[in-house]
């Protein structure tokens, strides 16, 4: 480090989960550049590659204000020699001339369309992407065999790829308890994920299980999945079991960040009626919405009894634009929208808190940080001290970051 030259901050931490990184930021020039790279690297399955420009991003949105010069980055961590030279070229021309080439490239393109299949990994994308499939409507085109889960994705491409809202998370939420309270009174719901990280929108809705009378939660996904599909909630749905029984190793496996809990990957059919029960949260009348939103906020999706629906303003017409132009019976009252359900064990529950709030980030950091820092393996079922030989226990997440030796990073910190 050469002394000398003004620092942006005196000194910041090198492992994302050492810092604050709220979800606003000062430095989104920056980071948007660095996202495509990392997004790049991703889809052409270089790993290594992609984690370094998303530590990159991460550092900077982790600073308490904007760069400005290069002079400000000197003894920063997490800077490579790569990322180094992007952020240069934008501070100094406004735009990198690698990032504009990888967003106009065919390839970049196709593999995002493609991606954005669910369903669909880098690989099967790079796969038909060679075949000359660039496009879903390609792939509708050619006859590709599919699965079940990129059949959904197909069908309901546009839908899944509009931003789901806080108010639509909120609606699957009640629709939620009210399924997992139909078959086990007493279980406990979380949201998790990018919602329960202060964002606003997110590409799916994420929820965690558990019930503080341990075991009672065992073999509930089945029962809601069956609830749900009974009452017309699903769309789509794969449900994994649990598999910490049939598992020889221990729970705190390391290298894996799958974990054996109970999950369900679905689709929800969310309604946008406001005569559904399910969307009765927060935008409570035409009265109300009006009053506080203003006569701007009143496009969007009618029922038929033409009362106001849940979803408003700007999104309520990308919802009405996309609905009404996906199927030819014209705009109907519902959306699809991507919903993760997860069940765990009340013992593992600060655990998979952690593990499944994200973000991604910055849970690949908490790992790193605890093999190579503390000697411990952290995974969403436990943590376990290596040099102790045992297993630590927590019944929060400011006890896992304790036994890390971390400073608490609340969610709505954990943006990276
Ligand atoms: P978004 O949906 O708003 O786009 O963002 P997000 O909520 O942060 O992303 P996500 O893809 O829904 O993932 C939420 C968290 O769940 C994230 O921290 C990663 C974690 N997660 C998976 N799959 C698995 C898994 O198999 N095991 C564990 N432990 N965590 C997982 O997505
Ligand atoms: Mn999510
Ligand atoms: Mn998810």
């Amino acid at each position: 480090e050469k002394p000398g030259l003004e620092l942006a901050v005196v000194s910041v931490p090198s492992y994302a989960c050492q810092r604050h990184t709220p979800l606003l930021h000062h430095n989104t020039t920056l980071t948007d550049a660095l996202s495509i790279l990392a997004e790049n690297a991703e889809l052409s399955e270089n790993e290594g590659r992609g984690v370094a420009f998303r530590r990159a991003a991460a550092l900077l949105k982790s600073l308490p204000q904007e760069v400005r010069g290069a002079e400000q980055l000197r003894g920063l961590p997490c800077l490579g020699e790569h990322s180094l030279r992007v952020i240069k070229e934008v501070l100094e021309d406004g735009v990198s001339h690698e990032v504009e080439t990888t967003t106009h490239s065919e390839q970049f393109k196709a593999m995002k369309a493609l991606t954005g299949i669910f369903g669909v990994g880098a690989k099967t994308a790079d796969r038909w992407f060679r075949e000359g499939i660039h496009t879903p409507s390609d792939l509708q085109r050619s006859g590709h065999t599919l699965n079940r889960a990129q059949q959904a994705g197909l069908q309901y491409y546009d839908e899944l790829n509009l931003p789901v809202t806080k108010a639509e998370a909120v609606a699957i939420g009640q629709i939620v308890e009210r399924a997992v309270h139909a078959v086990l009174p007493g279980a406990e719901i979380t949201l998790i994920g990018g919602f329960r990280r202060g964002k606003q929108t997110g590409h799916d809705v994420d929820f965690l299980i558990t019930h503080p009378d341990e075991g009672r939660e065992e073999g509930l996904m089945p029962k809601v999945v069956s609830w749900l599909e009974a009452q017309g909630f699903l769309l789509y749905q794969k449900t994994t079991g649990n598999s910490y029984l049939e598992s020889k190793e221990g729970p705190a496996r390391p290298a894996s960040n799958m974990d054996r809990f109970e999950r369900c990957f679905s689709i929800f059919r969310l309604s946008t009626d406001n005569e559904g029960t399910e969307i009765q949260t927060g935008l409570r009348s035409r009265r109300g919405l009006r009053s506080r939103r203003g006569l701007r906020s009143r496009r969007g999706l009618r029922s038929r009894r033409g009362m106001t629906l849940v979803v408003v303003g700007d999104h309520a017409q990308k919802v009405s634009w996309v609905l009404g132009h996906s199927q030819c019976s014209g705009p109907r009252s519902w959306r699809a929208v991507r919903v993760d359900l997860v069940v765990s064990p009340y013992s593992q529950f600060a655990f998979a808190l952690l593990g499944w709030t994200g973000s991604k980030l910055f849970e690949r950091e908490l790992r790193r940080w605890a093999v190579h820092e503390k000697a411990m393996t952290l995974s969403s079922h436990a943590l376990y001290d290596r040099k102790r030989t045992q297993y630590l226990r927590a019944s929060s997440e400011e006890e896992i970051f304790t036994h890390l030796g971390l400073e608490y990073i609340p969610p709505c910190d954990r943006n990276a």
